[in-house]
């Protein structure tokens, strides 16, 4: 049977098996979400755009990510941060940010981490409701014209760079894209590949991953399960073979009956690297760096430990070649009603359900 078969421990939250047997990063010990020390970490490789288009290519295609350095502009990114702590603070203070502080630092007011947690199945799982000031700033800041500025203007050279490393004819930005806080000492992006929520079109997409930040090994930043594309297509060809007998539109949802809640892998990165033999990679990012990666490879954040409480913050774009088939429901923005993959947007009045179907529907944030 294919591995990917009998791999069927989603959420699992055994703490029992803690083991801190770090190799290759000496003195650095990662965690996973729930705190299990990863057991296998190693480095993402560098990559620059001073490289031939053909070299990063091959190297892209071999190793399911490229992590390109300074591809966007150090400052304006860091003015992104600046604009999104600024905002979470001013007008209706969310508190995410520590008083008296720079919002540019982005420094955690060590208040209740799952405060801060992204409207959507995480918020869920810690007993949240999608509510509160901080779920209004959330949402408004993804349609926020300070972010889609960045979008549109900052980070145009991924277009080009995209267009050449894909070979895309029309390289476009897909509407729907995310800002991520991952608070110190909270939980964090569970482990799964992007093609999951990308299902409506082939898997042609490309991400890019940007720290709008620096983040340290220990700051929470995402790492990736090393050749995994094999260990995504397993999955989805599992997937799919089960999702066969639904319906068009169940079977193209990251939610349907045969997936884990929030169409996630496992909640613990350590229990599935274990599983698969297989190391996490992560790195130190700067501002201005972009980590791209294909929409099968299997990725998660860390645990954020950040000894300054620096908050990461990041957002996540998704480039598609607009003259070929690409998923059409990434053309509206994340969290607004016609967002089909914030299935766990809980409304603020809900319908009055029959006792059978009181069950909350559960997505990731993604
Ligand atoms: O930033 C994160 O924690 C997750 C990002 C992610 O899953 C992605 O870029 O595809
Ligand atoms: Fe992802």
């Amino acid at each position: 049977m294919a591995p990917s078969a009998v791999y069927n421990t989603p959420f699992s939250v055994d703490t029992t098996k803690q083991t801190d047997t770090t190799k290759g990063l000496k003195h650095v010990t990662l965690r996973a979400s729930n705190g299990e020390a990863l057991p296998e970490i190693g480095t993402l490789e560098p990559s620059t755009l001073d490289e031939p288009i053909e070299e990063l290519r091959r190297r892209y295609e071999k190793n399911g990510y490229l992590w390109v350095k300074g591809i966007l502009d150090r400052e304006r990114v860091l003015q992104m941060r600046e604009q999104y702590f600024k905002f979470m603070r001013e007008n209706g203070d969310t508190h995410i940010t520590a008083d008296g502080t720079n919002p540019r630092d982005g420094i955690f007011s060590q208040r209740d981490w799952r405060e801060f947690l992204l409207p959507g199945a995480l918020r869920v799982f810690n007993g949240l409701k999608d509510e509160g000031i901080f779920v209004d700033k959330i949402f408004a800041a993804h349609i926020a014209d300070f972010y889609k500025e960045f979008k549109e203007v900052a980070t145009k050279p991924i277009d080009d760079f995209v267009g050449k490393l894909c070979s895309f004819e029309d390289p476009m930005c897909l509407v729907r894209s995310l800002l991520r806080c991952n608070v110190p000492g909270g939980e964090t992006t569970p482990v799964h590949y992007d093609q999951i929520y990308l299902r409506a079109g082939p898997p042609t997409s490309i991400t890019g991953w940007i720290p709008l930040g620096d983040c340290s090994l220990v700051g929470g930043g995402l790492m990736y399960l090393e050749d995994s594309v094999s260990v995504g297509k397993k999955f989805e060809a599992d997937f799919t073979e089960k999702n066969a007998q639904l319906s068009d539109e169940e079977r193209i949802s990251a939610f349907n009956k045969n997936m884990n809640a929030g169409g996630f892998l496992d909640r613990n990165a350590a229990t599935f690297g274990k599983h698969w033999g297989k190391k996490w990679l992560v790195a130190e990012y700067e501002a201005g760096d972009v980590v791209f990666h294909n929409p099968f490879m299997v990725h998660a954040s860390c645990k954020n430990e950040s000894p300054e409480n620096i908050i990461r913050l990041s957002t996540d774009l998704r480039f598609v070649d607009r003259k070929k088939p690409y998923d059409e429901r990434w053309m509206v923005h994340a969290y607004v009603d016609a967002d089909p993959n914030v299935g766990s947007r809980q409304k603020k009045d809900p319908p009055i359900q029959k006792e059978q179907e009181k069950e909350l529907p559960v997505s990731v944030s993604h």
